[in-house]
């Protein structure tokens, strides 16, 4: 049987870019005191050295809008919001009058959805109570529009300072969402003692808690502190795909046809690949498609699946009149999503080059992988 793992490639291609054309713009307001580390936290945090986009587009006289050409985030800076109390109330006035219009715009693009406040931990520090103040009167303005408000406590070293403020913070019963501590890069002392970073995994998981569905894609395809959250993420949209294909009540398909992918299965490599947020290129699908589902998968799915899953089936006797069930499929997807996590993770890791899933060891390790997946969900 000869599969068009060409077109297949570009099925999946399409539905990346697709899929990245349609992805929200994650907004966040940066809120903190000159130095503490919010350019250091920002680019810790996502990838590409966001946080050195320059200044930013002034959108009021105190609060600067920063993006990037074809990326899904804007970050709100608040420079010089340590000069003075006076300045510290324009601040606030000026965030609560942007969440005021993005809300009065309705578009999801245009509003804050979520507001960082940042409190350096430092050596000697303890809370400003004017920070604390500040807090009160934001949150207590905040209570109708509800943007989710996060404290990260920047610079988060040494542990036990870190945890007495964040102790000190939530004693306050503020409506906010998290006190999150963080050290954004390892930090060094006279080169006797290194600090490690920590931390920022936390702060995707509060993220990925308190931001809206539309915007889970956006989150993972702009993060890399936490590849656990995207693999959690991977694994939902491979869990909804086979839900999806369940639901849809499934209709039999011929045999020949089973090593093409369905619509679902592109629509998932493709939310996968956005979730992982690494440049994919049109001759590495085409690997991995004949890898797995195409020509040399073809084998793969004759003996495996013949062999190994359709026995276990009920209703094997369409089977064997040549019909692939819904349940068929779904194991299928199940496996081909699994390898393509795999692989994804491993790349991202840079535990293999893109270049060698295209050689012939390549490929093998692919069609290994993706034969592991299928025999895991007998
Ligand atoms: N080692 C280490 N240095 C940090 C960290 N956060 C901030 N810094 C340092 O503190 C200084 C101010 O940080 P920056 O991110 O520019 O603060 P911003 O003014 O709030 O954007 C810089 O010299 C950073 O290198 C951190 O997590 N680890
Ligand atoms: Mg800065």
């Amino acid at each position: 049987m000869q599969i068009d793992t060409d077109k297949m490639a570009q099925q999946c291609i399409d539905a990346i870019n697709d899929k990245i054309k349609n992805l929200k713009t994650l907004n966040i307001m940066v809120v903190g005191k000159s130095g503490v580390g919010k350019s250091t936290l920002i680019n810790s945090l996502f990838r590409g050295n966001f946080a050195e986009t320059g200044l930013g587009r002034p959108v009021t006289s105190e609060i600067r809008k920063k993006v990037k050409k074809d990326y899904p985030l804007a970050i709100y800076d608040t420079p010089g919001f340590e000069l003075s109390s006076g300045q510290q109330n324009k601040v606030k006035d000026e965030i609560l009058d942007i969440i005021s219009k993005g809300f009065a715009s309705k578009d999801i693009n245009d509003a804050i959805h979520c507001i960082w406040y940042c409190v350096n931990v430092g050596g000697n520090r303890t809370f400003d109570e004017s920070e604390i103040n500040w807090l009160k009167e934001f949150t207590a303005e905040n209570k109708v529009t509800q943007v989710p408000i996060i404290v990260v406590l920047t610079q988060a070293i040494p542990k036990k300072k870190a945890a007495e403020m964040k102790n000190h913070v939530e004693k306050e019963n503020l409506d906010i969402v998290k006190v999150v501590p963080i050290l954004a890069q390892d930090m060094d002392f006279d080169e006797e003692y290194i600090a490690r970073a920590y931390g920022l995994d936390q702060l995707i998981d509060v993220m990925a808690e308190v931001l809206p569905n539309e915007l889970q894609s956006t989150l993972q395809n702009v993060q890399k502190a936490s590849l656990d959250s995207k693999k959690r993420a991977a694994q939902a949209v491979v869990a909804a795909a086979v839900a999806g294909s369940f639901g849809e009540g499934f209709a039999p398909i011929p045999f020949s046809d089973a090593a093409l992918l369905i619509p679902t299965q592109v629509g998932m490599i493709a939310g996968i690949t956005v979730i992982f947020g690494l440049d994919i290129s049109k001759s590495f699908l085409t690997s991995f498609v004949s890898a797995t589902i195409g020509s040399a998968g073809a084998t793969i799915l004759g003996k495996t699946i013949v062999s190994n899953l359709l026995k276990l089936i009920p209703g094997v006797g369409t089977v064997a009149g040549g019909l692939i069930s819904g349940t068929t499929a779904g194991l299928l997807t199940t496996a081909l999503g699994g390898a393509y996590i795999m692989i994804m993770e491993m790349v991202y890791k840079g535990e293999i080059d893109k270049e060698k899933l295209y050689t012939a060891e390549g490929q093998k390790e692919m069609t290994r992988l993706f034969k592991e997946e299928l025999k895991k969900k007998k």
